[in-house]
């Protein structure tokens, strides 16, 4: 469809106009009345979001064309030297035989399974990608995913039966009908061979527009109506539907590929997501191109092709935003840009900003020169480093909120306007974001700037670094940005749950918890931490997490323990805490009744404790 907004000053006059290539056309209104409770009303209906598995929250990184198992070696071991925090290994297309999925090429990527159990060993797992076509062409009993897909009939027809063949990466291809009663099986059984093999930890689903590079099949579509309707949207090349995709007439089993076409990713994620909860008895991600309203139940999203530029990094914002809305929170961009060469400083920004997508994966195109932290000159790797170490050290915070998404529906990353719904200066923000209600990023997005000129919204916004509280202006202010630092402030109210960073998230998980309280204008503050062991099934399902709330007051901080389902042995351990807005400056601090040591910024009113070993899942008690 084609939907044009006819924006007026006048609210009024203000309209959209769908024009439909025919159908039917459902219409829901959400009436909020608030900007969550629209999300979480459109969630109720289309699905919850999935919770990731904690490794997911980690860093990713990938590349069109390492091309041998020789220079994904050399990428592992300079990013492992480098001592990123690094939890993912992917591999794009050039791992497989001839493009085929449930492969990999024995000489070109030699060892590759040696390569993964290494992966494994350092606490770091390994997701690679599949394309929906089957290659066809292949000598009968060499290929089994053709051989036996065609034996359960389960790919696309066409309007008279056959198979309808494409053009794909690997040449022609026939194309897996994922509303077959049969296809999550055949899907499964091929995966789990190949996982024998292979052991990925996740799976990338590309192409599944589904994409074609023929229009409609290799031998045209059919001059039906569904083929030709009286309208096309006039975006498609040659104003034919079935432009770069399979033919509107082809069948599959609950209908015409016409009625289902936006569905197919949908469809293959639900299936993709089945098989690698059957393989790993685990959580894992499916990373899907195409999506539908309902997706985000069956995994993330990657935001497509972009590009290494200035122009990019900006629109990745929005594009985060945006789906958040559609009730898929696990989203990011191609993190230091995909086409063209990045720079040096594009990409220390990018790795600043990434840090803040919920999904943070590094991906670089075919050709273009390496972008890894590991590729770059120790000045840049500590810079990027950082930034990493900013995001994992968060991770227990995002963890939480993603949390929130899967029971509630409540975005993770925010646009302003959600928590400032009354000010308008505030509707269009679109270069700065929020985690939850208590962390406002403002990352710098333009070449050679050392400042930022970010919107600080009328509230208590804490440095979060150093604890100093920014004038309450509710204007643009001028923020210092030299190129190793994203400006990120911390809202007065806020407790946020975070972690000692280690290189992988396994090995973080065995560091101490410490709490970032910021006073409020009432001295208040709460906060909450969603804690399971980070890959269980269903965790809140079957009750298998943890759940704690914090609240300040009169210079108190509690705990509650909402519920206790996960206990590891070792407890759940608070090491320290980090208090902002602490005015006057405390002559002691106890912790449930004992004194301990202390530090005390006069200047900026941080209070900091260190050293504690507190099981936050017994009552306990801060007093200063
Ligand atoms: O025709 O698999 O968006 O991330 O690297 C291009 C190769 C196919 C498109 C994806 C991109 C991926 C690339 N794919």
């Amino acid at each position: 469809m084609e939907v044009d907004l006819q924006p007026s000053a006048d609210k009024d006059r203000a309209g959209l106009t769908y024009r439909t290539i025919g159908g039917v056309l459902d219409l829901y209104m959400f009436t909020g009345p608030t900007m969550d409770a629209v999300v979480q009303q459109y969630t109720s209906l289309i699905g919850k979001p999935f919770l990731p598995p904690f490794w997911a929250l980690g860093f990713h990184l990938c590349k069109y064309g390492y091309n041998s198992s020789l220079k994904l070696k050399k990428v592992i071991a300079r990013n492992r030297a480098a001592n990123m925090p690094y939890d993912v290994q992917w591999t794009d297309i050039d791992y497989m035989k001839e493009h085929l999925d449930w492969t990999y090429n024995k000489f070109s990527f030699v060892g590759l399974p040696d390569i993964v159990r290494d992966l494994h060993s350092h606490d770091q797992k390994y997701v690679i990608i599949v394309d929906p076509g089957i290659s066809n062409t292949q000598t009968p009993g060499s290929y089994p995913p053709y051989d036996d897909g065609l034996k359960q009939d389960v790919f696309v027809k066409t309007y008279n039966g056959s198979n309808l063949v494409g053009k794909v990466w690997p040449g022609d291809t026939v194309f897996p009908d994922f509303f077959h009663p049969k296809a999550a099986d055949w899907w499964y059984r091929h995966a789990n061979t190949f996982h024998n093999t292979l052991p990925f930890d996740g799976l990338w689903t590309d192409m599944n527009e589904p994409s074609n590079f023929v229009d409609g099949s290799v031998s045209g579509c059919t001059s039906s109506k569904l083929d030709n309707p009286p309208f096309v949207p006039p975006n498609l090349d040659g104003s034919v539907l079935s432009s770069r995709t399979v033919c509107p007439s082809a069948k599959q089993f609950v209908s015409s590929h016409y009625n289902v076409h936006s569905l197919y990713g949908f469809s293959e994620a639900r299936a993709t997501m089945q098989t690698l909860q059957k393989i790993l008895g685990k959580r894992s991600i499916v990373i899907s191109r195409s999506t539908y309203p309902g997706s985000g139940q069956y995994g993330g999203h990657w935001l497509g092709d972009n590009r290494s530029g200035w122009k990019d990094i900006y629109y990745s914002i929005p594009g985060i935003l945006k789906f958040q809305l559609f009730g898929i929170p696990f989203v990011g961009a191609d993190v230091c840009g995909f086409g063209g060469v990045t720079t040096r400083e594009l990409c220390i920004r990018w790795m600043q900003l990434g840090a803040f997508y919920p999904f943070m994966r590094n991906h670089d195109a075919l050709h273009q020169k390496d972008q890894d932290p590991g590729s770059f000159d120790k000045e840049a790797q500590d810079m990027m480093r950082s930034a990493l170490e900013l995001r994992y050290g968060l991770l227990p915070f995002l963890y939480t909120l993603l949390y929130r998404s899967h029971v509630d529906g409540l975005p993770a990353a925010r646009p302003l306007v959600f928590q400032y719904t009354d000010d308008s200066a505030i509707q269009s923000i679109d270069k700065q974001f929020l985690w939850g209600t208590s962390l406002l990023i403002s990352p710098c997005l333009e070449q050679a700037a050392t400042s930022v000129v970010s919107f600080i919204p009328n509230d208590m916004w804490y440095d979060y670094y150093n604890g100093s509280l920014l004038p309450n202006t509710d204007l643009y202010v001028t923020l210092d940005a030299p190129l190793n630092r994203i400006n990120v402030h911390v809202r007065g109210g806020s407790i946020v749950p975070r972690m000692t960073p280690a290189v992988t998230t396994k090995q973080m998980r065995r560091n101490k918890f410490g709490l970032l309280i910021v006073t409020g204008h009432d001295g208040k503050a709460s906060g909450e931490l969603y804690w399971d062991d980070g890959e269980v099934l269903d965790p809140v399902e079957t009750q298998r997490f943890t759940l704690i709330s914090f609240t300040l007051e009169d210079r108190t901080l509690n705990n509650k323990i909402e519920e206790s389902y996960y206990k590891p042995p070792e407890g759940i351990v608070l090491g320290n805490l980090t208090v902002m807005g602490v005015t006057p400056k405390p002559s002691n601090v106890k912790v449930n009744g004992k004194d301990v040591n202390f530090t005390f910024n006069d200047k900026t009113e941080m209070l900091t404790v260190g050293d504690l070993a507190v099981d936050m899942l017994k009552p306990f008690i801060v007093i200063w």
